[in-house]
């Protein structure tokens, strides 16, 4: 009991102050200006602790490890695989349904995910003692930087520069960003979010059309449904604008009738703030999003005073795996082409169904080829032939073909291909000799139907 409790508080940013009040985090231990130092000087070693003054190379640059890094290998290993931004990966096609639906807002990709400690948690108010600046929580590169915890670490550099860059307050950030969590069906310690902001000024269209002549009440007291200074009606445009469009896109991607529901959450860059829970073909609630509205301090300090605005941070691997039916939330860093080659489509709003791959190992197999001389054959060739052949011999063994090579030969103009065969079985480990074997029957038929000659 006591560990679900501690985890639902642990795992993120929308901590609800007032489980501060109970006694599972004592309020003396985490108002103390020394809670942070407290945690490191823990008794226990764990994982990602590293001697002092070690090297540690992530991206272009070389850090020294000190009293908080807490990274591991295996973190940095995952660092600049840019998933995202892998045409054949579903956290790419997924990237790109955003990318299109939001296609006013200004697309921003930092690629290197470590930021200061500044950017990850102050620019947007974490309080100094607030539970997710803790090593238990974030993985700290050294004691002034973070690989992010969120895009969010983004938001306060994109405010001006999204109005230099021409999008009026309009912007997206898309990012891998890592978190010390439980590791689950749906959670992950590397996964994606994209981070989604718009801000308003007084005659934008919207207030217009709403009839909301000023952002801004000075008499307005901080609600609950309101901050202080700020019109409730214009916060109820920006609300309804924020939730209509996100829960329209959404719902593009898995149907009209999904159900949702908003519910009340806390976050400290946000007031009033919610998360869009979906149900899942299983009858459970998911968290897709945080978002609310931006508290008028970041704007403020962003030399944005004169606007009001939202922004929402969306799990992009919980998305994917409804869209795509992927089971695990594993299987997105896998390098199995078995995995990779089911999404390499160019158009990311086609609805692929995730076929699940075998445990077992692939073989893998080429057969390279001249294509037939006489010049009525090469007319009439066609590689969904070499496909038939190859299915019709190796069945349930082939997993994957494709042609990987092709090319001209200058002095006579004869042509030859390769294909790449991926033999694997749901069932059972194959042998090589067994699938030796059936790749020479392949052959055998491309040679007495097709007329080729291999090579
Ligand atoms: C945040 O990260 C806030 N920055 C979101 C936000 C942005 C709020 C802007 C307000 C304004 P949260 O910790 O709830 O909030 O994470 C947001 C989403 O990321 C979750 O709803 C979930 O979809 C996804 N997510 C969170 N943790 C994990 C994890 N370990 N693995 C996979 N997905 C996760
Ligand atoms: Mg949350």
């Amino acid at each position: 009991m006591l560990r679900t409790i501690s985890k639902q508080i642990y795992r993120s940013f929308g901590n609800v102050p007032n489980i501060f009040q109970t006694n599972l985090f004592p309020n003396s231990l985490l108002k103390s200006k020394n809670y942070c130092l407290t945690q490191q000087r823990y008794k226990f070693k764990r994982v990602g602790d590293r001697p002092l003054g070690q090297q540690l190379q992530i991206l272009d640059s070389v850090y020294q490890s000190d009293e908080w890094t807490n990274v591991p290998d295996k973190v940095i290993e995952l660092i600049g695989r840019d998933l995202y931004r892998t045409p054949g990966n579903p956290i790419y096609l997924i990237s790109e349904t955003l990318r299109q639906n939001y296609a006013d807002h200004h697309c921003y990709e930092f690629t290197n995910p470590v930021v200061d400690v500044w950017s990850n948690f102050d620019s947007i108010l974490v309080p100094e003692d607030h539970i997710s600046r803790k090593r238990t929580d974030t993985f700290y590169v050294d004691a002034k930087h973070v690989l992010r915890a969120h895009t969010s670490a983004h938001q306060s550099c994109c405010f001006e520069k999204c109005f230099q860059d021409g999008k009026d307050g309009k912007f997206i950030v898309i990012g891998d960003v890592y978190r010390r969590d439980e590791v689950n069906r749906t959670h992950h310690a590397a996964f994606h979010q994209c981070e989604v902001v718009q801000l308003y000024q007084n005659n934008d269209s919207e207030m217009i059309k709403n009839n909301v002549n000023d952002l801004f009440d000075l008499n307005q007291p901080r609600t609950e449904l309101c901050q202080e200074r700020h019109n409730p009606a214009a916060t109820k445009v920006v609300e309804n604008e924020m939730k209509t469009k996100v829960e329209d896109y959404i719902k593009r991607l898995l149907g009209k009738n999904l159900e949702t529901k908003w519910v009340d959450a806390y976050f400290p860059f946000t007031h009033p703030s919610w998360e869009l829970e979906i149900k899942t073909p299983d009858g459970e609630w998911l968290e897709m999003l945080g978002c609310g509205i931006i508290e008028q301090k970041i704007l403020d300090r962003c030399g944005q005073s004169n606007h009001i605005g939202w922004a929402l941070g969306l799990g992009l691997e919980r998305l994917a795996m409804l869209y795509y039916t992927i089971p695990d939330i594993r299987l997105f860093w896998t390098r199995d082409t078995g995995f990779l080659v089911q999404f390499s489509t160019l158009e990311p709003f086609e609805r692929i169904t995730y076929r699940p791959i075998s445990s077992y190992p692939q073989k893998i197999f080429d057969i390279s080829f001249w294509l037939p001389v006489s010049e009525e054959r090469v007319n009439e060739w066609s590689p969904n032939d070499v496909h038939a052949i190859i299915l019709d011999i190796g069945g349930e063994m082939v997993e994957q073909a494709h042609l990987v090579d092709e090319w001209k030969r200058a002095k006579d103009g004869r042509i030859s291909n390769c294909y790449r065969i991926v033999y694997r079985s749901m069932e059972r480990a194959l042998t090589n000799s067994e699938v030796n074997l059936i790749h020479h029957k392949i052959e055998k038929a491309l040679i007495d139907q097709l007329h080729v000659q291999i090579r």
